[in-house]
C-alpha cells in the first residue's frame, strides 16, 4: 500500500522537482507520484492546493508533510543514510556544497533554464561575469570533492550518489544542454550522473510526457 504521495512539476523543466524526486526514489518511498504540469493556466492553484508553500516539490510520507527539496533530501536521508557520505569531513563538505547550490547559483540559474529536451543551446546574451563566476565556481566545487573524496567511484563522494549530487543533477542537465567547457574531471562527472538509472529513467519520462505539458516560451527562447 502507498505510504503517501511526491507531487512534482512538468519532468523537462522542473529541476526543483527532480532534486525531490531522486531522494525520493533512492531512499526506497513507496510514495505515489503525482505531476502537475507547470505553467498551465491552472498550475499554480493545484500547487497551492497541496502544497504550503504553494511550490513542488512536495512530500506527504505517512501523513508528514514535507515542503522545499533540500528538507525532502534531509528527510529521506534519515531513512537511507546513505544519501549522506559516511566520512564525517566529506559529509561537511556534502552538506556545504548542496546548501551553497540550494541557495546560489542564480546566474547559472538564470541563463540557462533546464530544458530535458533540447540540446545545443545558444545563451540568449554572451556569458556574463557572474554567470562565469558560477561555472568556475561549480567546475571547482566538482573537481575538489571528486579529488578529495570521489575514490575510484564516479559521483562527487564515491560510489554513492548522494544528496550532493542530487543537488548538482540539474546543473548537469543544464551544462549538457549549454555544451558548457569544464575540466576533464569534471566532464567526466558529468557522463557519471547523466548515465545514473534513475537519471536516464527521470530523463525519459520526460521525454514521454503530453505535448500539451510543453511551454512555447521554454521551447523557443535560447
Ligand atoms: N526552494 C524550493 C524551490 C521550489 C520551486 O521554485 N519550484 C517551482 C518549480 S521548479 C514551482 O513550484 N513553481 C510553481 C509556481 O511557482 O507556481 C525547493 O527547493 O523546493
Amino acid at each position: 500500500m502507498s505510504e503517501g504521495r511526491l507531487v512534482i512539476g512538468t519532468k523537462r523543466y522542473s529541476s526543483w522537482s527532480l532534486r525531490g524526486w531522486l531522494p525520493v526514489r533512492l531512499a526506497g518511498l513507496n510514495v505515489s507520484e503525482e505531476v502537475i504540469p507547470l505553467r498551465q493556466p491552472d498550475s499554480s492553484a493545484r500547487i497551492a492546493q497541496v502544497s504550503p508553500n504553494g511550490k513542488v516539490p512536495f512530500l506527504e510520507h505517512h501523513n508528514v508533510k514535507i515542503w522545499d527539496s533540500l528538507a525532502i533530501a534531509e528527510y529521506c536521508a534519515e531513512l537511507e543514510p546513505k544519501l549522506w557520505p559516511e566520512n564525517q569531513d566529506a559529509r561537511a563538505m556534502a552538506r556545504s556544497i548542496s546548501a551553497e547550490m540550494h541557495s546560489g547559483f542564480q546566474g547559472v540559474r538564470s541563463a540557462m533554464p533546464m530544458n530535458l529536451g533540447r540540446i545545443q543551446r545558444q545563451l540568449k546574451e554572451p556569458l556574463s561575469d557572474t554567470i562565469t563566476k558560477d561555472i568556475v565556481r561549480i567546475d571547482s566545487i566538482w573537481t575538489e570533492a571528486r579529488r578529495n573524496f570521489g575514490g575510484s567511484g564516479g559521483y562527487l563522494f564515491g560510489h554513492h550518489f548522494t544528496n550532493a549530487d542530487i543537488a548538482f543533477a540539474p546543473i548537469v542537465a543544464r551544462f549538457l544542454s549549454y555544451d558548457v567547457n569544464v575540466s576533464d574531471v569534471s566532464r567526466a562527472y558529468i557522463e557519471s550522473v547523466r548515465k545514473h538509472p534513475l537519471m536516464e529513467r527521470w530523463y525519459e519520462e520526460a521525454d514521454r510526457e503530453p505535448e500539451e505539458w510543453l511551454v512555447d516560451a521554454f521551447e523557443t527562447i535560447e
